[in-house]
């Protein structure tokens, strides 16, 4: 969808904008279900990269400490616990620039994803930039969608990072899609952008072919070192704005409410689920920063009747259908 368009919808009454939204959700969604993804960081801090919103980024003293890769046991443990409390898809990140086909840690990688795509979860992974071998061998140990964000306009984004393009992200997500793998990819909004800058975002994404298969939604968490540490919170109308717009432009995808959500109140977050999001991050920690419990967001779920998503089968691995289970593990 081009600008103007996106333009004119964002900008519309905000009764109408929700009006439309909805009617795109209804239309190729349950309304009354979410999705709930776990995140782990399988590997932390210590980038090379100097994303100014990034906690792992090694230029900034963040007090995030660099770590090595988690070894495969401990990921395969946090993988059944995710699936244990209700997950139906599970999201290992690696603060790296990208990975090399033919390294020891490529290897490590790609062992850790054959064993959690046996559990009968969609397997998500952000490792950074790919080229077209490492995409294909993501694919083939059962990686189901990479996540790769475009975080914000081409115009904007070398203001936020100067140690990649926007256009080597192009180019992973090119990679990705040519493998055969979904892709997850969205933004971050607060980074200083404009409207204009959102609404750009969303015209690289929605003109995506295929489009993505989810879409997630970030508001900055400023991070105490990072160059964006004293930004200012994002507007609440805006973000929905913005998941509304979202669900127009690309309505298959899942639209995720991502980083952000603890300053979020219940209220806020419901209209966002009105508007179209359909996804969020479950667990108390996203990648180093906080998330709301699972306690709360399962009360939150209770009080507006909207139950786990199940996992969808176009995204399994082939290893993992035979085994998978049809109920995912918690009722609502
Ligand atoms: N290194 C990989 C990359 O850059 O794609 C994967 C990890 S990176 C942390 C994944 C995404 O997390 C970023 O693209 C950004 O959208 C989001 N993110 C990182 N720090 C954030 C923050 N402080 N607030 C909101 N979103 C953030
Ligand atoms: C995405 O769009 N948001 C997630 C996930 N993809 C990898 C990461 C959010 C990170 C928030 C800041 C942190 O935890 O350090
Ligand atoms: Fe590194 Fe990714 Fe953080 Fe950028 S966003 S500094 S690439 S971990």
């Amino acid at each position: 969808m081009k600008f103007a368009e996106l333009h004119a919808i964002y900008h519309q009454p905000f009764f109408e904008l929700l009006k439309q939204a909805r009617a795109a959700h209804e239309a190729h969604w349950p309304s009354a279900e979410v999705q709930l993804c776990t995140l782990l960081s399988i590997k932390t801090g210590g980038c090379s990269e100097d994303c100014s919103y990034c906690a792992q980024s090694a230029r900034y003293s963040t007090g995030v400490a660099a770590e090595r890769l988690m070894e495969k046991d401990d990921v395969m443990e946090k993988a059944r616990r995710a699936k244990e409390t209700g997950s139906t898809r599970f999201c290992m990140g690696a603060a790296w620039k990208g990975v090399r086909d033919g390294t020891k840690r490529f290897d490590q990688v790609l062992d850790i994803i054959r064993d959690v795509s046996t559990l009968g979860m969609e397997v998500c992974v952000t490792l950074g930039e790919l080229g077209a071998v490492e995409a294909q061998k993501l694919r083939e140990a059962g990686v189901t969608a990479y996540n790769h964000n475009i975080d914000t306009s081409p115009e904007h984004y070398e203001k936020i990072v100067s140690t990649h393009t926007f256009q080597d992200r192009l180019n992973t997500i090119r990679h990705a899609q040519d493998a055969g793998m979904s892709v997850c990819c969205g933004g971050i909004l607060g980074l200083g952008e404009t409207t204009d800058d959102r609404l750009k975002m969303l015209e690289v994404l929605s003109e995506f072919n295929p489009q993505p298969e989810s879409v997630p939604i970030n508001s900055l968490m400023p991070m105490p070192g990072t160059p964006l540490a004293g930004s200012a919170p994002v507007d609440v109308f805006d973000l929905v704005r913005m998941i509304a717009t979202t669900r127009i432009a690309v309505p298959r995808a899942k639209v995720r409410l991502s980083a952000g959500r603890t300053h979020l109140s219940d209220e806020a977050q419901t209209l966002c689920f009105f508007a179209g999001a359909n996804s969020i991050f479950y667990g108390d920690k996203l990648l180093t920063a906080g998330n709301p419990a699972t306690q709360q967001d399962l009360a939150l779920m209770r009080k507006l009747g909207l139950a786990p998503q199940a996992p969808d089968p176009a995204l399994m691995p082939p290893s993992a259908c035979a085994m998978r289970e049809l109920e995912p593990a918690v009722a609502g």
